[in-house]
């Protein structure tokens, strides 16, 4: 049977109807269906050793497309779909996103996820089942709200596998079930994303927006995610999430283990775990009680075994990031756990006397950071600087006692999703222009470098920008109602709102321009700004900022002097389907953190792969785009990284100080609480907002503004030259192979898990 009478049996079973006949979401369901038969045919990827990938979040997306391109299907059945009077495109707005992530850590999972399978490396992911994943975001009177994002269906990607385990909380006893989702490489086998939940949890007790019943932990703990991202949460429930994901992942290695009769004993030769920032560091002691307490290790035997198995990822510099929970908390939720965090902690302090290095500091907290990197054989960082700054001052006490334990992996992306999927039109042109070669060796892009000169190429890749632009106007006209124009130049920011991320800075320049055209001075192109971004909902700053961006862009585009020339958009409820249509369509990349904060970021290489040219500080994978395009395809400002951290060792930034000495910071700050902007927005907001920046800036944004407008400016002077562009375009998108992460993948695995 041909995959079209494949089909229309589905939907004859489902609906009694054939293709031609099913709505969009009927022929999802049915399209699903045949995909996921597909990949129960695909072969499992094996060996004696393999990768667990464990993580609080998985932000996997919507995987329709994405897995019927990587088997290999793709266009065959968009022809099909087409015959028979339907879209491809039509069908993938009927998939729900699931919204397993907050941001980058989690998206990170989920690319890595494609990559280890398409290398064909044995590599699963444990995580969580969240009912309702993170929140849905709505806008209402220019702020945020918070509701669920009922993401399960009867039929979807999730298969129950029917395994079940038992999970201890102290005499509490909670029984799991495990979902599964079927991850398939490109043109690759099979691996598992192995989400666990609890067989008692109970939908109802969500109320209004977000806000459920405080009711026993069986019934809500599988509820939600977490939405501090980067950011402390400090809640029980989530030691309780944490604790839960972990007990799972730890029976379900050793079951796995046992099953291929290996002998516990040698449990490094046939399992790495990584472990994805702090979020899933109690799997150390909860393997150690286990192997101690079921499987008759001695206390000495299991940490050796345990050291050696577990590697670790740190995704963050910032303090407030890394969990430091009260010993008592954790007491509370798994008392059984404590003689064994006593006990590592303990030979800690025996042999170390430094207070920086202990894993019960004198308050009684639990630094997870610290078991990690004692009790795990790797530490990497995410990005070369980033991993420097790691070892040579916020982990600068740890390097030197294991210097040999920490290497850096600079982060990556699935060009799978990121180009092949997103941007067919780009795809395919690389295809006629330097072969294919490049969808499995992210390198061959260099190739388009022999092209540079060459006018039907350069014009080429303008002409696909133009459509992807084209093709967002449309759907942001129908998403947000606001009409932009094609023509002008799309600067774009996304990302998860944090203060460290700098929006208000982005939102000051945004002022200025606005005061700028007021003034009468216009620009020659107009100027397109788009924001996406969900704020944790405790975090009040960042609410503060979402408000202001929410109440400029009421201003500006309903101002007839300024529209014409500037618009802003803050799109609602960003997320993994919205940044698929964004990124290709985006002319300037806004990459703007405070230097030394953002340990890589991954959306900086997604525009890059897609065109954009980047606007950023010299922080992250910044530097490594930087390096790699050169000064003259990059628009790099403000203070570096040791400049920052001085300031931050001196306590000498005092924002005050560039607001008084810079007319042109003074006005733009100012005008958050001018008239003008009080008669649109909350009085209360916009002063929190103000006196944020002017009394503490604790991210520094008033330091690089007035370098920050310099440069934009410039690179939007720039623009003008149509020729100059398209060349910066075609360097960028080149030099991008490095950011796949197929590369990062193959270094995971060459220097931390040695699979194969
Ligand atoms: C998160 O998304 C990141 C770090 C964190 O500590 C948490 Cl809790 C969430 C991000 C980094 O901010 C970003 O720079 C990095 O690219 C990403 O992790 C993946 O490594």
């Amino acid at each position: 049977m041909n995959l079209e009478q494949t089909l229309n049996e589905i939907t004859g079973k489902l609906y009694g109807k054939n293709i031609g006949a099913c709505t969009d979401a009927q022929l999802y369901t049915g399209v699903l269906q045949l995909t996921k038969e597909k990949m129960a045919e695909t072969p499992a990827i094996t060996g004696d050793k393999k990768v667990y990938y464990i993580s609080m979040e998985f932000l996997i997306g919507k995987l329709l497309s994405n897995n019927l391109i990587n088997l290999g299907i793709y266009e065959e059945l968009s022809d099909i779909l087409k015959k028979n009077g339907k879209t491809i495109a039509d069908i993938e707005e009927a998939e729900p996103e699931p919204s397993l992530g907050n941001g980058g850590l989690g998206r990170l999972a989920a690319c890595f996820l494609d990559s280890i399978a398409t290398l064909g490396l044995p590599g699963d992911g444990i995580g969580l089942n969240y009912h309702f994943g993170l929140f849905k975001q709505v806008f209402k009177d220019h702020l945020q709200n918070a509701e669920k994002n009922d993401w399960i269906q009867k039929d979807s990607w999730l298969n129950n596998t029917g395994t079940k385990f038992e999970v201890a909380f102290g005499d509490r006893k909670v029984t799991s079930v495990l979902y599964d989702i079927d991850v398939v490489g490109y043109e690759n086998g099979l691996n598992k994303l192995h989400l666990f939940d609890v067989e008692t949890v109970d939908e109802s007790l969500v109320k209004k927006g977000i806000t459920f019943d405080k009711e026993a932990i069986e019934k809500n703990l599988t509820l939600f995610l977490y939405p501090d991202d980067s950011d402390e949460a400090g809640n029980l429930l989530r030691i309780y999430q944490e604790y839960f994901m972990v007990c799972n992942g730890a029976q379900l290695i050793l079951k796995e283990v046992k099953e291929k009769g290996y002998d516990l004993h040698t449990l490094p030769e046939h399992v790495a775990i990584q472990i994805n920032d702090t979020h899933p560091t109690m799997v150390i002691p909860e393997l150690i009680r286990i192997l101690t307490t079921e499987e008759g290790f001695t206390m000495d035997e299991a940490i050796d075994v345990v050291s050696r198995t577990c590697a670790y990822t740190n995704h963050t510099i910032l303090a407030e990031a890394l969990e430091k929970w009260p010993l008592a908390y954790i007491e509370k939720v798994v008392p059984q756990l404590v003689p064994i965090i006593k006990e590592l902690s303990d030979r800690v302090a025996k042999k170390y006397k430094d207070e920086k290095v202990q894993i019960i500091d004198k308050d009684k907290r639990v630094h997870m950071a610290h078991i990690d990197i004692h009790y795990g054989y790797s530490v990497n960082g995410v990005a070369a600087i980033h991993t420097e700054i790691l070892k040579e001052s916020e982990l600068n006490h740890f390097y030197k006692i294991y210097p040999e334990k920490f290497n850096n992996k600079t982060n990556g992306i699935t060009f799978r999703r990121w180009l092949l999927s997103c941007n067919h039109e780009l795809a395919a042109f690389l295809t006629q222009t330097i072969g294919d070669g490049y969808k499995k060796d992210a390198e061959e892009l260099q190739k388009l470098l022999e092209h540079k000169d060459d006018q039907a190429v350069l014009d080429a890749i303008y002409d696909i920008k133009k459509t992807k632009k084209a093709e967002l106007v449309s759907y942001i006209k129908e998403k947000e109602g606001v009409e932009l124009n094609p023509d002008s130049i799309f600067d774009i920011q996304v990302k998860r709102l944090h203060e460290y991320k700098r929006q208000q800075m982005n939102a000051l320049y945004i002022i200025h321009k606005y005061l700028e055209i007021k003034g009468g001075r216009k620009p020659s192109t107009p100027l397109t700004f788009i924001f996406g971004a969900k704020a944790a909902p405790a975090y009040v700053i960042a609410q503060d900022i979402i408000h202001l961006l929410l109440v400029m862009s009421d201003i500006i585009n309903n101002d007839p002097e300024v529209s014409p020339y500037m618009k802003l958009v803050m799109v609602e409820n960003y997320n993994v389907s919205y940044a698929e249509k964004l990124i290709p369509a985006c002319d300037i990349s806004e990459q703007i953190s405070l230097a030394s904060k953002e340990a890589s970021g991954t959306g900086n290489m997604k525009f890059m792969l897609n065109g954009a040219v980047t606007l950023g500080t010299s922080d992250g994978a910044n530097v490594e785009i930087h390096e790699l395009v050169g000064d003259d395809n990059i628009y790099i400002f403000g203070k570096d990284s040791d400049t920052v951290i001085k300031h931050y060792e001196k306590a000498d930034y005092v924002s005050k100080d560039y607001y008084k000495k810079s007319p042109v910071i003074k006005e733009a700050v100012d005008f958050i609480v001018s008239k003008e902007v009080l008669k649109v927005g909350k009085k209360e907001n916009l002063e929190r907002l103000y006196n944020e920046l002017l009394n503490k800036d604790w991210f520094m944004t008033l330091l690089d503004l007035e370098d920050y407008i310099k440069v934009k400016d410039q690179a939007f002077a720039d623009y003008e030259d149509q020729q100059k562009w398209k060349k910066m375009m075609l360097v960028n998108i080149a030099k991008a192979g490095f950011f796949s992460s197929d590369r990062t993948i193959a270094e995971y695995n060459r220097d931390i898990w040695k699979l194969k």
